[in-house]
């Protein structure tokens, strides 16, 4: 049995990748909102999460409970417990491309996460992107456009894999701000909008704004 602890649909960049892989897998899971910014917040991801942090999924199987926390590492997890949903691509020398592209999100890209933050349902204007944001933007589309022309499926790795899911947030990032894209990045950007999981994960956020939540 699948629990996963999220944060608010809206904002949370990092909890939006282990859903998608979660619904990728096809598994049933239950979901735990966090609201984040308020005052108990913090008291209430750490009765879930020894690392103070949302995503984690909780794991409960044969009696016993393991708790898995980051979202990269719960994107493994569910790879490694579902081979069936090749959540990697079987080419080793694909996969090795793929968990570099995963890890180069996850430990990068800072300019572009501060100056467009994750804000899923809303559109909002361009802002004026800093040197740093731009040469980042120029780094994702020109690996997203590589990948894309090399193995030639609608998602980065052909299928869609955990690469996808760690690039999902900077999808709906450069959409919110409108960020001039070039035609592949556009249309990989509209082919993963398009997915069922990213329009629930859309209404959740739709509805977390028209209630007040941020
Ligand atoms: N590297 C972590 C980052 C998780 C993270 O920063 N989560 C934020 C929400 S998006 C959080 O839990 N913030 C609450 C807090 O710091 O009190 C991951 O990939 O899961």
């Amino acid at each position: 049995m699948y629990t996963l602890i999220i944060g608010n649909k809206n904002l949370s960049s990092w909890s939006l990748r282990p859903y998608l892989a979660l619904k990728a897998a096809k598994v049933a899971f239950t979901e735990i909102p966090v609201r984040l910014d308020q005052p108990e917040t913090r008291a209430s991801i750490a009765t879930f999460s020894p690392a103070g942090k949302v995503p984690v999924l909780k794991i409960e199987e044969n009696g016993k409970t393991q708790l898995v926390w980051d979202s990269l590492a719960i994107c493994e997890t569910i790879a490694e417990r579902h081979p069936e949903a090749k959540l990697w691509p079987t080419d080793g020398f694909a996969r090795a491309e793929a968990r570099s592209y995963a890890a180069e999100m996850h430990s990068g890209f800072v300019d572009v996460r501060q100056q467009l933050s994750m804000d899923f349902a809303r559109k909002l204007a361009t802002p004026e992107l800093s040197e740093a944001t731009q040469k980042q933007i120029g780094r994702i589309t020109g690996a997203w456009d590589a990948a894309l022309a090399k193995y030639q499926g609608d998602f980065l790795f052909g299928e869609f894999s955990v690469a996808d899911c760690m690039y999902a947030p900077v999808v709906s990032r450069f959409l919110t701000f409108g960020i001039a894209l070039p035609a592949a990045s556009a249309a990989y950007c509209a082919r993963v909008m398009a997915l069922p999981a990213m329009q629930e994960w859309l209404a959740g956020a739709q509805k977390e704004v028209a209630d007040g939540w941020k």
